[in-house]
C-alpha cells in the first residue's frame, strides 16, 4: 500500500525562516532516505535538505526563492507502507546516535563556548541599546515597510517583541519620543531625512542589482559596528625578510605533502602569542553589566573573499595548533567559504578576527572590528625594499599591520604595546614555537 507522506522543514536553528536556494528533485522522482531533496540557506550558510523516506515525489509544494518557516511542508512523498517502517527505524536509528552525538557534544567545552559567546552576544546587543542602536534590526517586512515609509531607521528603535524584535508599535513609540505628540502631520519625518535615491538614469545608463543576502547582512552588520564602536586604527611595519626566508623553506619541505604555506599561518600564531600577552584583547564589553569579559580560548576569525561577499570563517583553538596545522585549516575553511559550505558553528565564536589583502595590495588600510569582538587585524601587501647593510645592499621584506581596536575597551598605549610584541614575535620566529 501507498501512503502520502509530507515533508516538513524542521530545526532551523534561531532563524525565523530560510530561502529555497535550489529545488533538486522533479514530480515523479524516485528518491532515497537521505538524498539531498532542497538547498536551503540561512543567514550565511547553504545546506542540502534530506529526504525523510524513501519513495516517489507527488508534489513539490515550494519552488526556488521560496522563503519557509519551521514546520512548512516542502514535498510530498509516496512511500510504501514498508518503506515507512523502515524509514522509521532508520530514523529512529539515526535520532538515537545524533542524541549520543549531542550528549557528547554537551559535555564539550564547546558546547560551553557557545553558550557564552550566545551570552556575549546578547550583552552586545545591549550594549548598542544602550546608545539608542539596534544592531540586529529584527522587524517583519511590514514594519520595515512602514518605517521606510515614516523614515525611521530601524537601528534605532528597540524592539519589544520575542528576541527583541521591532513591532509597529516600537516605530510608533520611537516616532512620539522623537518627533513629538502623535499627530498625523508630525508623525510625518521631513522629505530631506528619507533615503530616497534620485533617479541616476537621467545622467546616463544604470543598471540595479539585487544584492546578496551576504552582502546584505556584511553592510548591516559593518553599518551596527561603525555606529556603536568607537574604532581606532594602529599602523605597524614588521620586518619579515628572516620568516620570509624560514617560509620558502619550510613550503619547499611540505610540497610533498600538499600544504600551503603563507605568511597568514604565521600571522594568526604570533596574533595568538599577542592575545595571551594583552588579554584584554581576547574580550568582549558588556556595558549593561559593565564588565569585560576575558576569553581563555583562542579562536581567530579569518575574512575571506568570496563572489558572494565577505564570510569569517573561524580558526579554533589555535593556541592548541603547530604552524602547518593552521596552515592546512586555513586553505579548508576558505575552501568551504568559497564553496558556501560553511555551517553555522563554523562562523562563531572567534575572539578576533584576522583580514588579510596580502595577495591583492595596499600599504594599509582600516578595518571594521567584527562585533562582539574589541579589535581586528587588518594584513597589507609586503613591501619589498632595498636596504644598505655592512654586507652591502639586501632586500628587506616589510609586511604592513592595521590594528583597528575599540577604543571604549582598549586605549593607544595598549595597541602600541600588542602591535610591538606582534612585530618582535614575527621579526623573531623562534618566540612562535616557544
Ligand atoms: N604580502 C605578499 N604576499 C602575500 C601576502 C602578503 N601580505 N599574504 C599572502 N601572500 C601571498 C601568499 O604567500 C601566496 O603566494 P605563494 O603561493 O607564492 O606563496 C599568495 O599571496 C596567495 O595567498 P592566498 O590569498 O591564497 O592565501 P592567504 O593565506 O594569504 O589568505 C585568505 C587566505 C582566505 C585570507 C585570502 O585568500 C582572502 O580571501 N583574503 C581577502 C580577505 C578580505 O577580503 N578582507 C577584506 C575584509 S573587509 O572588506
Amino acid at each position: 500500500m501507498v501512503e502520502l507522506k509530507e515533508v516538513h522543514i524542521t530545526d532551523i536553528e534561531e532563524f525565523d525562516s530560510v530561502d529555497v536556494v535550489s529545488v533538486l528533485i522533479a514530480d515523479g522522482d524516485k528518491v532515497e532516505i537521505d538524498q539531498p531533496l532542497f538547498t536551503i540557506e540561512s543567514e550565511k550558510a547553504m545546506m542540502d535538505f534530506p529526504s525523510p523516506f524513501t519513495g516517489v515525489i507527488n508534489k513539490i509544494t515550494v519552488t526556488e526563492g521560496s522563503q519557509v518557516k519551521d514546520g512548512d511542508t516542502l514535498a510530498i512523498i509516496e512511500v510504501q507502507s514498508d518503506e515507512i517502517a523502515t524509514s522509521a527505524t532508520k530514523k529512529q536509528g539515526k535520532d538515537n546516535s545524533s542524541k549520543h552525538e549531542q550528549q557528547l557534544d554537551q559535555s564539550t567545552d564547546e558546547k560551553k563556548i557557545e553558550k557564552y559567546i550566545d551570552k556575549s552576544l546578547e550583552a552586545h546587543h545591549l550594549q548598542s541599546a544602550s546608545i539608542q542602536v539596534n544592531p540586529a534590526n529584527y522587524a517583519s517586512p511590514s514594519v520595515h515597510e512602514y518605517a521606510r515609509e515614516l523614515g525611521v531607521d530601524l537601528s534605532h528603535v528597540q524592539g519589544s517583541g520575542r528576541q527583541n524584535r521591532i513591532t509597529i508599535e516600537d516605530v510608533q513609540d520611537y516616532v512620539r519620543k522623537n518627533v513629538g505628540p502623535a499627530s498625523n502631520e508630525n508623525l510625518k519625518i521631513p522629505s530631506s531625512k528619507r533615503l530616497k535615491l534620485m533617479d541616476f538614469s537621467s545622467f546616463g545608463e544604470t543598471e540595479s542589482i539585487e544584492l546578496t543576502k551576504i552582502q546584505k547582512i556584511t553592510a548591516k552588520n559593518m553599518q551596527a559596528s561603525w555606529q556603536s564602536i568607537p574604532h581606532v586604527t594602529h599602523f605597524e611595519q614588521v620586518d619579515v625578510t628572516l620568516l620570509e626566508q624560514h617560509r620558502k623553506q619550510l613550503s619547499e619541505e611540505l610540497k610533498n605533502k600538499e600544504i600551503k604555506l603563507t605568511p597568514l599561518a604565521f600571522v594568526v600564531k604570533a596574533m595568538v602569542a599577542a592575545l595571551k600577552q594583552y588579554p584584554q584583547f581576547n574580550s568582549s564589553l558588556d556595558t549593561a553589566a559593565e564588565k569585560l569579559i576575558l576569553k581563555k580560548y583562542f579562536h581567530i576569525g579569518i575574512a575571506v573573499d568570496t563572489p558572494q561577499g565577505l564570510l569569517v570563517p573561524v580558526l579554533r583553538d589555535v593556541d592548541k595548533k603547530t604552524i602547518t596545522q593552521v596552515a592546512t585549516e586555513l586553505v579548508e575553511i576558505s575552501s568551504l567559504a568559497r564553496e558556501r559550505k560553511l555551517s553555522h558553528k563554523q562562523m562563531s565564536g572567534a575572539c578576533m578576527t584576522i583580514s588579510s589583502l596580502g595577495i591583492l595590495g595596499g600599504r594599509a588600510f582600516t578595518p571594521i572590528i567584527n562585533p562582539p569582538e574589541v579589535a581586528v587585524l587588518g594584513v597589507s601587501k609586503m613591501i619589498i625594499r632595498d636596504k644598505v647593510t655592512d654586507k652591502g645592499v639586501e632586500q628587506q621584506k616589510l609586511l604592513p599591520l592595521s590594528l583597528s581596536y575599540d577604543h571604549r575597551v582598549i586605549n593607544g598605549a595598549d595597541a602600541a604595546r600588542f602591535c610591538t610584541y606582534l612585530k618582535n614575535v614575527l621579526e623573531d620566529i623562534w618566540k612562535l614555537i616557544l
